[in-house]
């Protein structure tokens, strides 16, 4: 029964260790997302899975360590540690649309660390079961618990764990390798501006690769003169800088990102541009991504077209030259490339309205 139970809970816990780190690693995610896997659902119902073994083994789990050396108790507690710090930092993840922002960030960081600080425990672990290594228990620890037969015989569960446990810490390897180096390419090059990083999103499999002469910005629909701007044109416009905190409302945060660009209404103001539309469609220039707003927002809420963060010009990974950004809405709305704003009567729903069910307005 306990060998049993310890094989389903290494599955289901192999299962979410890989499809966590897909989560994680921004092109599996975006691979998954477009061949659409619901990778997301998979995992939480892996963890619910997961939940319930860990519930029906805590019985078993204690009186099987009840007068075992401590090192088995360790070994019993610290699953049992690492794993409410995993259910509950997941569950606040999961239901993280009617948490406060600290909290969702906070969940995050512990979902992710338990995560790479349990990596060593799970390869000395799964190195004791493949290779048979068996620490011996001092003599006094012996004659106290002496071994159980049990351990003996989970022999032809071996091979098993072998391969399970030796894809997993491939992933995790892979994983592991990535989160150290992640942060290095974070956008602020100054050692105390580095407060969280950009993770990439992209849909799309590419994205744009604008130079500053074939970037445009398109303003149609409902306005009283159709507009084109370029590059060029931008200098005209008051330059409008801001700090401000980068919200995903997949949980990571940016703390502190100073934008640099010009308001939407100021570049209205100075063109004389008027609109009779209630609605504006923003529209990427990877022909996949646009999100929806409301006239008002865009015009009187201190929307901006972005074209420099922390200083520099954007990243072409972060939508260079121009992404739009709403100082009061999740990083959804940041729509990158830009390259129309279309002005309409009715309302469309952006990209993630229709897959993905993220609320309209994307206030945070
Ligand atoms: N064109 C385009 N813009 C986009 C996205 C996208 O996939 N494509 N993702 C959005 C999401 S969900 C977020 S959180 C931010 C992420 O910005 P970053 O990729 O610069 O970190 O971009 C937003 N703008
Ligand atoms: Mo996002």
């Amino acid at each position: 029964m306990l060998i049993r139970l310890h094989f389903i809970h290494s599955l289901t816990f192999i299962t979410l260790l890989i499809s966590g780190l897909f989560l994680y690693i921004t092109p599996t995610r975006t691979w998954f997302n477009k061949v659409q896997i619901p990778l997301v659902s998979v995992h939480v119902v892996t963890a619910v899975i997961y939940i319930v073994i860990i519930l029906l083994s805590i019985r078993f789990l204690l009186s099987y360590t009840f007068n075992k050396p401590l090192i088995k108790k360790f070994n019993g507690y610290l699953i049992l540690v690492f794993a409410s710090l995993w259910i509950f930092s997941g569950a606040t993840m999961y239901f993280q649309s009617s948490l406060p922002i600290v909290i969702r960030n906070n969940a995050v960081i512990i979902h992710d660390w338990c995560t790479f600080l349990f990596i060593p425990w799970v390869l000395t672990h799964s190195i004791g079961h493949f290779l048979h290594i068996r620490i011996s228990w001092p003599k006094w620890w012996r004659t106290k618990a002496p071994l159980p037969d049990a351990l003996q015989e989970n022999s032809l569960q071996r091979r098993d764990f072998l391969k399970f446990f030796g894809i997993g810490i491939l992933f995790v390897a892979i994983g592991g390798y990535i989160k150290w180096f992640l942060p290095t390419l974070s956008i602020s090059s100054n050692e105390d501006k580095r407060r969280g990083y950009f993770r990439i999103y992209n849909v799309t499999d590419d994205f744009p690769r604008y130079e500053d002469t074939d970037w445009s910005l398109t303003i149609n629909g409902s306005v009283n003169q159709t507009t084109v701007l370029t590059m060029d044109d931008v200098p005209l416009f008051p330059e409008t800088t801001i700090v401000d905190d980068f919200h995903c409302v997949t949980g990571w945060s940016v703390h502190g990102v100073e934008l640099k660009g010009v308001l939407l209404k100021d570049v209205f103001d100075h063109l004389g541009l008027t609109t009779s539309g209630k609605y504006v469609t923003a529209y990427s220039g990877d022909q996949t991504y646009y999100d929806s707003f409301t006239t008002s927002q865009i015009l009187d809420e201190g929307a901006m077209l972005v074209f420099e963060m922390d200083g520099q010009v954007l990243k072409k990974t972060q939508g260079y030259p121009c992404r739009l950004y709403h100082p009061s809405m999740y990083g959804y709305k940041s729509v990158k490339w830009l390259s129309q704003l279309e002005f309409s009567k009715e309302r469309e729903l952006g990209y993630w309205q229709k897959s993905g069910g993220y609320d309209l307005n994307g206030y945070l």
